[in-house]
């Protein structure tokens, strides 16, 4: 994989899964695999194995600030990705750090639930990501679940996503991104709406049981890209390229959703 002599510093912000599919360990793994340097805060523990999420032990806002603000001091941090943020406290404590450092990239994933169903973040949690968050952001990365709950909608079709990005989009971010990888159909389509208009990205969809932290993956990749000087419409697709080649290149590992391979043998960031 391409590495610049000067690595590009990417912050993640989220929880830790042990099992390594999803989370922080995804993540890092991702900003490596796109010649990045990763840095990160856990914003809570959870207990899951590739079957099952058993419970969380999140954070304070403290603990969290007190991970983030020495590393803002340390480095030069070029984007900012945040996954699974369980409370309004860390949000809000997150995005006033994030106003305060002024970091070029801050891309959203706006983590709700596990593929399991298990609740990450408290039910207030929505309200604080929407206030406080989203109109720092580059990207905001739901999927059609986490759309529907942000936006307060029912998506049945195409119009559906279109409607439920142009409410996302009202709250301030300058971009969303609407993934429907998981939606069951042929095709992974995903929308793309900001100030220049729509945009529909599809690659084929890939069956597969290993696709524990694939929104992660995927936010984390485009995070990178942007990191490195791509624009939104260059870093969407060569992203869903990688996230097809690491579900493809999955190494079957677990009992349950297993992790994807990060480190695709046959992905080409390209120059
Ligand atoms: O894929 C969503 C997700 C994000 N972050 C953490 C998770 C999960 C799903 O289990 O555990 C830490």
């Amino acid at each position: 994989m391409t590495t610049d002599s000067k690595q590009r510093v990417v912050m993640i912000v989220a929880g830790f899964d042990p099992s390594g599919g999803a989370g922080v360990l995804a993540d890092i793994k991702t900003v490596s695999a796109f010649g990045c340097y990763g840095v990160a805060a856990v914003t809570s523990l959870t207990f899951q194995t590739t079957q099952q999420v058993f419970g969380a032990l999140n954070q304070s806002a403290e603990t969290v600030r007190r991970q983030i603000i020495p590393l803002f001091d340390d480095f030069e941090v070029v984007a900012i990705k945040t996954g699974m943020l369980p409370t309004p406290e860390i949000v809000r404590e997150v995005a006033a750090i994030i106003e305060s450092q002024s970091v070029p990239v801050v891309v959203v994933d706006p983590v709700l639930k596990s593929t399991s169903g298990f609740e990450l973040t408290d039910t207030r949690t929505v309200d604080a990501l929407t206030r406080y968050l989203f109109p720092l952001a580059t990207l905001v990365t739901p999927n059609i679940a986490e759309a529907e709950r942000i936006a307060g909608v029912e998506i049945r079709d195409q119009l559906g996503v279109h409607r439920a990005a142009e409410a996302i989009l009202r709250t301030g971010c300058a971009a969303v991104l609407i993934t429907g990888g998981d939606a069951g159909s042929q095709s992974s389509t995903d929308l793309l709406l900001d100030a220049h208009g729509a945009d529909v990205f599809s690659t084929e969809r890939i069956e597969s049981v290993h696709l524990h932290g694939t929104g992660c993956t995927l936010a984390s990749a485009i995070a990178c890209l942007l990191a490195r000087g791509r624009s939104l419409r260059e870093a969407v697709p060569i992203a869903k390229r990688y996230i097809n080649e690491a579900i493809a290149g999955a190494p079957g590992l677990g009992k349950g959703n297993g992790p994807l391979n990060h480190f695709p043998p046959r992905f080409d960031l390209g120059k």
